[in-house]
């Protein structure tokens, strides 16, 4: 397999792997992202880099300062002129959906065992952003840090490096403070002749901050030679370069040169602890990609999965990949039945009633444990079995790995049911009857062709996408179509990032992102300035090419719940109804069809009552919504849930989130149409705030299942609250909410809750104040109509000190979760909650004035 030979790579991922001035973002017809190595000067000279990509590449944009806010509505205008650099030609904002750990094992496996290649600049990116989340104990998680600040946000509270920066006192630059703080985790190495220069004195005059006080007229600008940091983040790039100015009164472009960037490893790194489902197939991925096994960060994993004990402690999923592999065998897994398709529609735990996301998996997951699947034995998968194991692979007792899964890796464990139902299976696959077993694999390969051709290979999500992939080769071969079309759709879900290229949650988040924009410009009344006039419009255009015009291909063949009308998470071709997704978009249209002068009624009345029926069709029996479909199981289904990584996976649920989106989409809809299917929207509202008011939590918010986590999902539930007039003043159910979101108000005027919430069920305070979760906080205490102004003007404040000087915020903790278990980043919110956030605020302050002069 040359297409997979092994390379030599530096010792880093913070060192360039490639260049990312060739680096573009492609963005198609139907909003799908796809980004490009230009090899030669020519097409990148024909083919300039945008704002956008530059952005997330991690690159200076070189955008001018902007008059410094003297209000909460200049500070969001002024966030929403840097947004509008990001947004792309076509109207809608792309980004990075990074998080998951173990999403990049399944595409370069999947793409391994199909024989797909990738392009050299792919392979090393994937490596560096590998490399980039490695933990300290050189192992991989299979989530986001959940531990808070890591090693520089720790200095700088304990060292305070940015008051000194600011204050003058050290001559240096921001990076070499931070060194100083941070020696032992620094990746500056070998970094030119200045670095060095700091360096040797670092070690001359060990150590302590006044040795280098002392220093400072040694470090002199003429001593800086330009250099370009590979970084982590550009954070603060702007506040580096003024205090930089300020301090030697140099020109900006010689500060430009001198300090390009700042290292710092800020709280939104993916360095969940280390787990044996992470750092096996990571490490499988790793060495499939091209790193030797005596590379440093080999040795490092391996070591880590050695004290683990090896990859038996892998979790299902984890076996699952290892086995298609050929490095674990399949005697290893628990029985997975594809025969349960066999099984009539009305049974009650028939696989069509599962989580969309959870059946979609196991189809493919049935078909290849069916056909029992195997890479065939390359050297490096006699190699791999070598590296992964701590004892020799064939003496291993693999029937006793089934149910072994190592502690780190446990969030659900295997309920007593579950034990029972695998001893069945399991004795039931020593004599599986062969022309029932070829029926199950044949109904299995049936769906997931129909999965194909309705989202033309992007599939619902990036690990049935890649299993698809290998259950397309083995039925079809490498020259059929569907090999090519998944061959391409592989790139959908691979984002280039500062850190490396990962492979995303989703193939993006483009509509969840232009839902909140589009609202958010015209609540602030920014939308309908004449500056950003143009923007809205594509935001309308974009959001009008979106909505799914029909029901899919294969509807109810293959299980689906009606679409047309309906608008998906990320793109089009995607197709998958969302509740919430839907609920958003509409509101976002009959905002800018209603709102903007001489917006374009590009989406009719017809298609809003399109929408509108999606959403009446998505109401559970007590009130509440789901994600993609009705719950279509009971929820003790759950006690089956295979996969010890996830929790709540087995059925859907009731959202808060969700529910509320569908609430206020149609209470926002009913003002403008009146008269479409009155008393059906007005009874769905009644039950839905019904279960709304059940599911607050006693203690006054609401629990958040996508967002992180009580202030995400209190937000929500106060706008619809407020929508059928329920606010302070007049509703318990508010004033409670209220009064548990001020108890959390921290002095500095924000609120941070940590991802730990979202697994504990409780709240948990962030290490930091969060710009979008105070965002969301004092949004919802504005939807309650909140009577007294502090808490949100302290909120307002806060938001705006983060505020950069060209307008944008820097990255914070991540944002979004999955599962219980798994974080996800939605780096777009910190522009879309605080420029809605900062407008909103600055009316409804007034407003509070105005009453209270009256
Ligand atoms: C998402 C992302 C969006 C999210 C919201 C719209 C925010 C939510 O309100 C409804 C559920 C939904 C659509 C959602 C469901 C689960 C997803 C698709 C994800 C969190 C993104 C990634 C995740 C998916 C399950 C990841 C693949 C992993 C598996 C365990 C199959």
């Amino acid at each position: 397999m040359s297409a997979y030979a092994p390379l030599d790579v530096p010792a880093s991922g913070k060192l360039p792997f490639t260049d990312y001035s060739r680096w573009r973002l492609r963005i198609s017809d139907e909003g799908d992202h796809t980004w490009h190595y230009l090899p030669t000067d020519e097409q990148c000279a024909a083919w300039p880099q945008t704002d956008c990509d530059k952005y997330w590449l991690g690159l200076p944009l070189d955008l001018p300062s902007l008059p410094k806010p003297t209000n909460a509505l200049e500070a969001a205008r002024n966030g929403y002129r840097y947004f509008q650099h990001l947004q792309t030609e076509d109207g809608h904002w792309p980004g990075e959906y990074g998080g998951p750990m173990f999403l990049i094992p399944g595409l370069v496996i999947g793409s391994y065992v199909t024989g797909m290649p990738f392009k050299l600049e792919e392979r090393l990116e994937m490596i560096r952003y590998l490399f980039n989340h490695t933990n300290e104990d050189g192992g991989w998680g299979m989530t986001p840090s959940r531990a808070g600040p890591c090693s520089a946000e720790r200095c700088r509270e304990a060292h305070g490096w940015e008051n000194m920066l600011a204050r003058g006192i050290y001559g240096e630059p921001l990076d070499v403070l931070l060194r100083l703080a941070c020696t032992s985790t620094s990746p500056f190495e070998d970094r030119g002749q200045a670095y060095e220069d700091a360096e040797t004195r670092r070690q001359n005059a060990p150590s302590t901050r006044e040795s280098y006080s002392s220093d400072r007229a040694v470090v002199r600008p003429d001593r800086w030679r330009p250099r370009l940091f590979q970084c982590d983040q550009l954070i603060d790039y702007d506040r580096t370069l003024d205090a930089t100015q300020s301090m030697w009164g140099v020109e900006r472009s010689m500060c430009k040169s001198t300090t390009v960037a700042i290292w710092s490893r800020l709280v939104t790194h993916v360095e969940g602890p280390s787990t044996v489902f992470g750092t096996a197939l990571n490490y499988c991925a790793m060495r499939i990609l091209g790193v030797k096994p005596d590379h440093p960060v080999a040795v490092k994993a391996r070591a880590c999965l050695h004290k683990f004990g090896g990859a038996l402690g892998a979790p299902s999923w984890g076996k699952f990949w290892l086995s298609i592999l050929n490095v674990y065998e399949w005697e290893g897994n628990h029985m997975i039945p594809a025969e349960l398709w066999l099984l009539p529609d009305w049974v009650p735990v028939h696989p069509h009633r599962w989580w969309i996301h959870t059946r979609n998996v196991y189809i493919p997951m049935g078909y290849l444990y069916g056909v029992r699947f195997q890479m065939q034995e390359t050297e490096l998968v006699l190699a791999l079995r070598e590296e992964l194991y701590t004892q020799n692979y064939h003496s291993i007792d693999w029937p006793a790995q089934r149910s072994y899964v190592h502690e780190v890796d446990l969030y659900t464990p295997h309920s007593t049911l579950l034990e029972g139902v695998y001893a069945i299976l399991d004795t039931y696959e020593q004599c599986a009857f062969p022309p029932l077993r070829r029926a199950a694999v044949r109904r299995s390969y049936e769906l997931v062709v129909l999965e194909d051709e309705n989202t033309d290979c992007q599939d619902l999500g990036p690990v049935n996408k890649m299993m698809n992939q290998i259950v397309r080769m083995h039925a079809e071969g490498r020259e059929s179509e569907a090999y090519r079309k998944h061959y391409e759709r592989r790139h959908d879900f691979m984002w280039l990032g500062k850190e490396g290229m990962m492979m995303c949650g989703t193939n993006g988040s483009q509509l969840w992102d232009i839902a909140f924009m589009g609202q958010a410009l015209i609540e602030t009344g920014l939308g309908e300035e004449e500056e950003f006039r143009d923007s809205v419009v594509r935001i309308l255009k974009w959001l009008d090419h979106c909505q799914i015009r029909e029901n899919p291909k294969h509807f109810k063949s293959a299980y689906r719940h009606q679409t047309k009308g309906a608008w998906p998470f990320s793109t089009k071709t995607q197709g998958y109804t969302v509740s919430d997704c839907t609920g958003e978009a509409l509101k976002a249209v009959l905002y800018i069809q209603e709102h903007v002068k001489d917006a374009p009624k590009l989406i009719s009345e017809e298609r809003l009552c399109d929408a509108v029926d999606v959403l009446l069709s998505l109401q559970n029996p007590d009130g509440g919504f789901a994600s993609y479909e009705l719950i279509r199981a009971p929820q003790i289904l759950e006690y089956l849930n295979p996969a010890e990584v996830f929790g709540n996976i087995m059925t859907e649920f009731n959202y808060p989130e969700c529910t509320t989106s569908v609430i206020t989409a149609l209470s926002i809809f009913r003002k403008y149409n009146p008269k479409y299917r009155t008393n059906d929207i007005q009874r769905t509202i009644t039950k839905a705030v019904d279960f709304l008011h059940k599911a607050q939590r006693p203690e006054g918010p609401w629990f958040g299942s996508w967002g992180i986590c009580f202030t995400y999902a209190t937000q929500f539930a106060l706008e619809s609250l407020s929508l059928v007039g329920e606010t302070y003043e007049n509703s318990a159910y508010a004033r409670k909410a209220c009064d548990f979101l001020i108890g959390k108000q921290r002095a500095d005027g924000g609120w941070g809750e940590s991802y730990k919430c979202c697994e504990v069920l409780k709240w948990v305070e962030h290490e930091q104040t969060q710009v979008v979760q105070t965002c969301w906080a004092a949004m919802a205490l504005m939807y309650a109509q909140y009577p007294h102004p502090e808490p949100i003007e302290r909120a307002v404040q806060l938001v705006m000190s983060r505020q950069r000087p060209d307008g944008s915020w820097p990255q914070e903790a991540i944002e979004g979760v999955f599962n219980k278990n798994v974080a996800i980043s939605y780096p777009n919110f910190k522009f879309e909650f605080t420029i809605w956030m900062l407008g909103r605020a600055h009316r409804y302050l007034e407003d509070l004035k105005g009453r209270k002069a009256k």
